[in-house]
């Protein structure tokens, strides 16, 4: 996969890109990375790529003009890519988002600074804006990287054996199990005993238990996207059961979030 990112800030996204799976993919040439940087297409001596914007209020908006000529260089790297904003005000990625780029040949991810873009330019240049959740950031770089490394590590190639991008599929959709490794007792702490006796019919009903049960905890809204069979119904109450009451205070919100 080709991925050209529109950036004011290429070292930023260069550096992030050397390190783990990603830095890995690369070299491999699974993806690759290349920056566009609108300061290059600035048209006055100044280098300005900003603006006031109109209408008055803080901030800075970036300029439509040397943004479309980034992106034409971005074009002609990458012809006929998805075209993607970052921008605080986008659609939340989620992983149904990032299977469906990873599947595509090309991407050209546009970072914004300051303000945000100039809304014409997203109109008339880009094909979809993506944030990365209910968060303020100062800018679109971190999410471009977030997005790149989602998508590269699904990708043909890009993990080593020792990683699977294939989850198995019992816990799909819930939050992980907690893990542990050596030793066996840390600070007083006990590595709990299932694990350690090699019975791997009930490590595995162990790992499921903990998973529902803190998916219940700590993300009802999972829980109510699934269906739960009745092994798993089982587990969870058990889980319930052993674990007690919640805490005071999430148990009034976890009712609001409609569990039982
Ligand atoms: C009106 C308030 N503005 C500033 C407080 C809105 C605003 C503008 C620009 C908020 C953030 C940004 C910069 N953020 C991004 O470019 C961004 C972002 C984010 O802030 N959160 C989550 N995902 C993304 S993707 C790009």
């Amino acid at each position: 996969m080709k991925i050209v990112v529109v950036t004011l800030f290429p070292e930023l996204v260069g550096l992030a890109l050397e390190y783990g799976v990603l830095g890995r993919a690369i070299r491999r040439g699974v993806i690759t990375v290349e920056t566009v940087n609108p300061r290059d297409f600035s048209t006055n001596v100044h280098g300005t790529v900003d603006d006031r914007p109109y209408g008055g209020g803080p901030g800075m908006v970036l300029k439509a003009e040397t943004l479309s000529a980034a992106m034409q260089e971005a074009e002609r790297l990458a012809p006929a890519s998805r075209r993607i904003c970052l921008a605080a005000d986008g659609e939340r990625l989620e992983q149904s988002l990032v299977r469906e780029l990873a599947g595509l040949n090309s991407l050209i991810l546009v970072a914004g600074r300051y303000e945000g873009l100039d809304e014409r330019f997203v109109e008339a240049c880009t094909d979809q804006s993506v944030s990365i959740g209910d968060v303020v950031l100062s800018g679109g770089e971190l999410p471009a990287l977030v997005l790149i490394d989602a998508v590269a590590r699904l990708l043909p190639g890009a993990l080593g054996d020792a990683d699977s991008a294939v989850q198995e599929s019992f816990t799909d959709e819930l939050l992980d199990w907690p893990h542990y490794t050596r030793p066996e007792v840390w600070e007083g702490r006990a590595v709990p005993p299932v694990l350690l006796g090699g019975n791997h019919a009930a490590i595995r009903r162990w790992r499921l238990k903990q998973a529902l049960g803190r998916t219940w905890r700590r993300r009802p809204d999972l829980l109510r996207q699934r269906k739960l069979n009745s092994e798993e119904r089982l587990l969870l109450e058990e889980y319930l059961a052993e674990h007690g009451a919640p805490p005071h205070g999430t148990r009034s919100r976890d009712c609001e979030k409609g569990e039982t």
